[in-house]
């Protein structure tokens, strides 16, 4: 296992030079230089009034009180307002082109790969730009619904809109990890970028890859659990590391 500071090896680059189908999950990490703020990382653990977000974003929260989830995810959204993608999304967004087959699996919720070009973007958690009846199942821009304090009403059936993100103890959307499972069982290289493997069962999509033989590209300023697992360790930002390939 090959572990760089900043620079490339000459090995990466052939390998994705020649790479045919390459496979990059990212969390929360790849948003950092955006200015959105991690989860986890650097010693710390993202709290809202004083609880550990998880709490938050839970199934049980959201059963127990709405209208707590929705002021931690109109929050959320007010951060992200104003951010923008930074070089690691760009640099991904570019890459597309350069591959016969290339897919982005993303555990993050702020949409930013898809504003930096990504096209096809697996959400494995969901978009915190959208809202969802738990009544009829109907969906919602939020950017266009202008949400203000409360639970918002459906203008189809009159019911409570959610968050339409997964929350915990929550199922992934239908189908998504098993799209992004038949990825990494079929790539070729594979990138993990700024996620600490901690939530499944997303973290086991790169030890799906790996079982398969894809050459394996950890991007993270920190060591995982995964690390072990990967052929190069790149220790660094991903918005300096990314466009250096
Ligand atoms: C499920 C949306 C099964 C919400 C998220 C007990 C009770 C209930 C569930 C469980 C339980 N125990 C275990 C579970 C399963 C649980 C889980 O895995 N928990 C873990 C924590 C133990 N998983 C679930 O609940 C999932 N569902 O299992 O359902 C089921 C089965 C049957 C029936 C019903 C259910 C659902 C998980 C999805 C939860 N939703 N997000 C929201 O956003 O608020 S997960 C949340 O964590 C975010 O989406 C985030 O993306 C994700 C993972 O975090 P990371 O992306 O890795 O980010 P993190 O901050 O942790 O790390 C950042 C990394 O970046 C660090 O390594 C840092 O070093 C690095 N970094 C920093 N700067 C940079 C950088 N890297 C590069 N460049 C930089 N500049
Ligand atoms: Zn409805």
């Amino acid at each position: 296992m090959l572990t760089s500071a900043a620079g490339i090896s000459s090995e990466l680059s052939s390998r994705f030079a020649s790479a045919r189908r390459v496979l990059v999950l990212t969390g929360a990490g790849v948003s950092a230089e955006s200015g959105v703020p991690t989860f986890r990382g650097g010693g710390k653990s993202a709290v809202w009034k004083g609880m550990p977000f998880d709490v938050f974003s839970s199934s049980s929260m959201l059963e127990s009180d709405l209208a707590a989830v929705w002021e931690w995810f109109n929050y959320r959204r007010a951060v992200l307002e104003t951010l923008k993608p930074n070089p690691a999304h760009q640099a991904i967004a570019e890459w597309q082109h350069r591959c016969e087959e290339f897919c982005v699996v993303t555990q993050n919720v702020d949409g930013l790969h898809q504003a930096a070009g990504s096209l096809d973007v697996i959400e494995l958690h969901g978009n915190v730009w959208r809202g969802r009846c738990l009544e009829c199942g109907k969906r919602y821009d939020l950017r266009a619904l202008g949400i203000k304090e409360g639970v918002p009403g459906c203008q189809q059936c009159s019911g409570p809109l959610r968050p339409d993100v997964v929350l915990f103890g929550e199922m992934l959307p239908a189908g998504a990890f098993e799209k992004a499972a038949a990825k990494a069982e079929n790539c070729d290289l594979c990138f993990v970028v700024g996620t600490s493997a901690l939530v499944y069962p997303a973290a086991s999509l790169p030890e799906i890859a790996s079982a398969a033989g894809a050459y394996m590209v950890e991007v993270n300023p920190e060591r995982t659990p995964l690390s072990h697992l990967c052929d190069e360790v790149l220790t660094g930002p991903a918005g300096e590391i990314l466009p250096l390939l």
